[in-house]
């Protein structure tokens, strides 16, 4: 007979946290969020990848690009890139990523000397930008000839064909940074010559970088940014699939990925540890992979013994998901997550070897957070939430009176991910969706609504006496509530201002 799970499955609306005892140690100001994303021995090393915040963003078309990689990096978590796009596409987003440096600016304003002050004007109108670099082949990186600044030019008296070599600040008499230097070196030099922008160029004299004045401030407000510690560059993720890995896994390294993750709605699959398998034989350890999902304690075991990193948790929660609806498979999200949680403790007692566990999807409310990572996620993964942020890849519309943007699943037909549903065989299409298209409400710039779900999540683990992650799982109580009590959770019996 088929084994029935004698509980109920939950969700994470259906459970509240009990307080435990505050005291001066666990104020919000000594609460830590770092979490481990890959396997290790906590009684010999620590994890290699530590996220300073537990947020991972979705790999998703809709989500996780490189502009969203780097935002999240910066903000202490971690973007995988969607693996649904040609292999190229993906490497060069995360290439896109490594070579991002905080503070050094690309210059996307350049002429060159034989343009004319009319060339400027437009430059200047078309960018918004004011700073021109000046190079002798008028691109990004040719060999820097000088620069152009609105006090180089007077509108009023100078004819608008005037070369630009006639007006131009000359190479000789600007200060510039070699290429190499740190921030806090670009920003020494800015202040002792009292500069607006620094010129960054190589051993030819070849332009890298602006560094701007006026971005030092928000450079500094960063303390959890996430690098990898041999080369300073931001850490990014990226997805892979169990059908073109042979092709897809070398670029992504090349590109300088720190950690892939094979997606799939259902990972519990031989093609998952035929891609672990490849992925050790070619690369050993040193390739840190993920996998899943799983929603049971015997995935979990299936895919931590083919060799994963991490084990991704979740069938059907997703907010654009609608995988239980057409194939009836999946678990309520708090369940998967306690039961998944068991399983890795088990396996820790076992081993000595500790596999943190990524709860992917579902969470609606800031609180859902807290009590997913209660119930044993080391971190989460999250589409809607980062959908809505100007960082994410889609288009911001208006529909009526609201601010959307666009956010659409990786089973819907628009995304065409046969391989993320892929059930083996020769099939490439996806014969029926398991995803929909859909809007979320535009949220502004990632980083203010980032800050307040964090302290959120501080103010909460403060409320259980908690003042890191390790301990909220060990030591958190949670309690079911009935349908009237989640009612009695938010306002009720008055009428709301807010809302007359
Ligand atoms: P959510 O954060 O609730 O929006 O869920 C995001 C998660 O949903 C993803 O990380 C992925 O696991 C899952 N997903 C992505 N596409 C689809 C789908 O089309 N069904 N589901």
């Amino acid at each position: 007979m088929a084994i029935i799970f004698p509980d109920t499955s939950h969700t994470f609306g259906e459970y509240l946290l009990i307080p435990g005892l505050t005291t001066p140690e666990c104020t919000v100001d000594k609460i830590s969020l770092r979490t481990p994303l890959a396997k290790y021995s906590p009684a010999k090393e620590e994890s290699r990848i530590n996220l300073n915040i537990p947020f991972v963003s979705a790999i998703m078309q809709s989500v996780s690009n490189d502009t969203m990689a780097i935002a999240l990096a910066r903000n202490g978590g971690l973007s995988f890139i969607f693996g649904s796009q040609p292999i190229e596409e993906e490497a060069e987003m995360v290439a896109r990523v490594k070579k991002f440096k905080a503070g050094f600016v690309r210059s996307d304003a350049n002429v060159s000397p034989k343009d004319t002050l009319a060339d400027v004007l437009a430059i200047t109108q078309n960018t918004g930008h004011s700073t021109i670099g000046v190079t002798d082949d008028g691109t990004p990186d040719g060999v820097l000839c000088g620069i152009v600044t609105s006090r180089d030019y007077r509108l009023s008296t100078d004819s608008m064909d005037r070369k630009v070599a006639d007006f131009m600040t000359p190479f000789e008499r600007l200060t510039t940074g070699r290429k190499g230097i740190s921030l806090s070196e670009a920003n020494d030099i800015i202040w002792s010559h009292k500069l607006n922008a620094l010129p960054i160029i190589d051993e030819d004299r070849r332009l890298c970088y602006f560094v701007f004045r006026k971005d030092y401030d928000s450079h500094k407000e960063n303390p959890l940014e996430l690098q990898n510690p041999h080369n300073k560059t931001l850490m990014v993720g990226a997805g892979i699939n169990t059908r073109d890995y042979k092709e897809r896994v070398p670029a992504l390294v090349e590109a300088g990925a720190d950690v892939l993750c094979i997606d799939s709605s259902d990972g519990f699959s031989v093609w998952q540890k035929e891609t672990i398998t490849w992925i050790r034989e070619q690369y050993g350890d040193r390739v840190i992979v993920g996998a899943g999902n799983v929603v049971d304690q015997d995935g979990f075991r299936y895919l931590v013994e083919a060799g994963a990193d991490f084990i991704k948790v979740g069938i059907g929660g997703g907010s654009i998901c609608i995988t239980r609806e057409q194939k009836g498979i999946g678990r309520g999200q708090a369940t998967a997550v306690i039961d998944v949680a068991k399983a890795r403790d088990d396996y820790y007692r076992e081993t000595g070897i500790y596999v943190p566990i990524c709860s992917d999807g579902g969470i609606v409310h800031d609180y859902h957070m807290t009590l997913a990572l209660a119930m044993g996620a080391d971190f989460l993964m999250m589409g809607r939430y980062f959908a809505r942020f100007d960082e994410s890849p889609t288009e911001k519309l208006r529909i009526g009176n609201n601010i959307v943007k666009e956010y659409w699943g990786e089973g819907s037909n628009r995304a065409h991910n046969w391989q993320r549903y892929d059930g083996g065989g020769v099939a490439t299409v996806m014969k029926f969706e398991e995803g929909v298209d859909s809007y979320v409400p535009y949220a502004g710039p990632m980083k203010d609504t980032l800050d307040q779900t964090l302290s959120k999540i501080k103010a909460t683990m403060s409320s259980c006496g908690t003042v890191d992650l390790k301990t909220l799982r060990e030591n958190a109580k949670l309690t079911l509530v009935s349908s009237t009590s989640i009612i009695e959770g938010g306002a009720h019996d008055v009428i709301r201002k807010d809302r007359t």
